[in-house]
């Protein structure tokens, strides 16, 4: 299967984030992505690939250009080593800005778009390692390690060519990618993660927000417990993955969260490796054309074993 990724990623490295006014070590890494790929490097069936450039229109089709704009010159007002973080188009303490953010980011969009592009071209399924990840960043703000939405950028590339669901398998709840498409019926957002009312975002993900206007009933969240279990998580990923093959789409975008996993330092969950070959396999079963896009997933040292489970059982292969 291809997967796109741009190893210039590393440079988008921000030292800290802050939690409750006090810094802290800055979870989202470069090592994440590179702890991916030096897995999937050894599966010579993997064919990585670079993605190519797309126009910038497709940004503001998601992003309003007075962010996309700060995100610019912010960005480029830094110096090397400096680190930013804004007062305004932010939602949370959790996404600073340094000298390459928009740089990279926009690279990822490109990641996100290139993979979305495979799947027009027949390819299925398609993986788009992005780094930073996008699914917390909304219309006017960033927030959650996350700047561009890249998988609300290619839900919208991809439905211009049919009906687009998008599963979210992350931990958290994506707030900018439900908020996207919450009043649009032909782009349906379910997502399955942490009950918000304990965990991160907070603000949504809560299972009344079914979608507004000609979007009710196009949203559709699975709020679960802290310690979720594989069994757990998968009876419930049943019955997201019927809503979905109800709603008969065209494309389905695989927001991929890998910390839902046991030992992630940021989640809450219990999963275990040979889950995500099962989630992957479950999701195939839709045989629905799917990109996967990278979300969060924050214990290194497991990822390259979590992803390669998830893309095994997303093509039907066993691990
Ligand atoms: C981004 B993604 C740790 C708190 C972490 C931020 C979570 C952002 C998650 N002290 N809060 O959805 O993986
Ligand atoms: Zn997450």
């Amino acid at each position: 299967m291809y997967v796109i990724y741009n190893p210039t990623h590393v440079r988008h490295d921000p030292p800290y984030e802050i939690y409750d006014g006090v810094r802290a070590p800055y979870a989202e890494t470069a090592a994440r992505a590179e702890a991916i790929i030096a897995r999937l490097r050894q599966d010579s069936s993997y064919r990585i690939t670079r993605p190519r450039h797309f126009p910038l229109a497709w940004r503001r089709r998601i992003h309003h250009p007075r962010y996309i704009r700060f995100l610019r010159e912010r960005s480029g007002q830094l110096g090397e080593a400096e680190a930013l973080n804004p007062s305004y188009f932010i939602t949370d303490t959790y996404a600073p800005i340094v000298q390459h953010t928009y740089r990279v980011a926009g690279q990822a969009v490109d990641v996100a778009l290139t993979a979305a592009d495979k799947l027009l071209q027949g390819e299925n399924p398609v993986y788009a390692l992005c780094r930073p990840p996008g699914h917390h960043a909304e219309h006017l703000s960033m927030g959650g390690y996350c700047y561009f939405n890249n998988a609300a950028i290619a839900a919208e590339y991809l439905s211009k060519h049919g009906r687009v669901a998008v599963l979210d398998i992350d931990f958290h709840h994506g707030n900018g990618t439900q908020h996207s498409f919450y009043e649009r019926s032909d782009v349906l957002y379910v997502s399955l993660h942490a009950d918000p009312q304990v965990r991160y975002p907070y603000i949504s993900g809560f299972e009344e927000e079914k979608g507004r206007g000609q979007g009710h009933g196009f949203t559709r969240n699975y709020p679960l417990r802290l310690g979720t279990t594989d069994a757990e998580y998968l009876g419930t990923l049943r019955n997201a993955l019927r809503c979905i093959a109800s709603f008969v789409p065209d494309y389905l975008i695989v927001s991929a969260g890998f910390d839902t996993y046991a030992h992630d330092p940021i989640g809450g969950f219990a999963l275990t490796v040979p889950c995500y070959q099962a989630i992957g396999q479950a999701i195939a079963g839709l045989n629905i054309p799917t990109v996967a896009i990278q979300e969060g997933g924050y214990c290194v040292p497991a990822l390259g074993d979590i992803a390669y489970a998830f893309l095994q059982g997303l093509q039907g292969k066993n691990l």
